[in-house]
């Protein structure tokens, strides 16, 4: 049935349309997959996401859904057999929705200030980045993965922190995670990068580089 086909409108490097298309793999959901230049968005990503107009959105039943974390939940209510994300227990998963917001309302802006400073300031955003990465280290508490056993809402909400992040700090030659510094969320990064669905859609690191190297570039350029 059309209704029931999905597609998502991503963007190659987006941390935020890269957890969406993790979340379908380990769902199993096959989905058309829409690249959009951000420079240039189209038509159906406007009309789509009038108010952020951003990625990810995803289709499906014709209606569109939009915000990662929004899209994450709705895809493990839709689809409820198969691969769980998010845990059973409502504790649970407040904390999993919690520590989410977190990695996106304090680790991301804090990294960015940090990569995108120098000298004194940039010590003082990575000392923030270093309290945030903390916070999310005793999260682990012991857990292999923020999950528990398996990769779960949390984990693919925190992949900034498996991934991304260490991309960001070579672009900007910046030092926010390192395994001496956070060996719980390093082998927790490792772990998760390992996992064959992680693995295959995680973008491609030199590519990834270039772009967050030329972009910290036009945001350090005087204006
Ligand atoms: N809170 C949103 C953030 C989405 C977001 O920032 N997407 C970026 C790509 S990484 C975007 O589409 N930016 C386009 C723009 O700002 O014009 C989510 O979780 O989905």
């Amino acid at each position: 049935m059309a209704d029931e086909e999905v597609k998502l409108h991503g963007m190659w490097g987006s941390l935020f349309s890269k957890r969406v298309e993790m979340a379908l793999k380990l769902k199993g959901v096959p989905y058309q997959y829409i690249e959009e230049d951000l420079t240039n968005k189209s038509p159906d990503l406007l009309k789509y996401n009038p108010i952020h107009k951003k990625v990810p959105v995803l289709i499906h039943r014709r209606n569109p859904i939009i915000e990662s974390h929004v899209i994450l939940e709705y895809i493990d209510e839709t689809w409820k057999t198969g691969y769980p994300l998010l845990p059973e227990d409502p504790y649970e998963r407040s904390m999993a929705r919690f520590w989410a917001r977190f990695v996106d309302e304090k680790c991301l802006p804090s990294t960015w200030k940090a990569a995108c400073s120098e000298g004194e300031e940039r010590e003082k955003f990575t000392e923030e980045v270093h309290g945030h990465l903390k916070m999310l280290e005793e999260q682990l508490r012991g857990k292999r993965f923020f999950g528990g056993d398996a990769v779960g809402f949390l984990d693919i909400c925190a992949s900034f922190v498996a991934y991304w992040i260490l991309v960001k700090q070579e672009a900007a030659g910046a030092e926010f995670l390192t395994e001496s510094k956070f060996p719980a969320l390093w082998r927790w990064g490792e772990e998760f990068k390992g996992c064959a669905v992680i693995k295959e859609t995680l973008p491609d690191r030199a590519r990834l580089l270039a772009s967050l190297k030329a972009y910290l570039e036009i945001m350090k350029a005087p204006k």
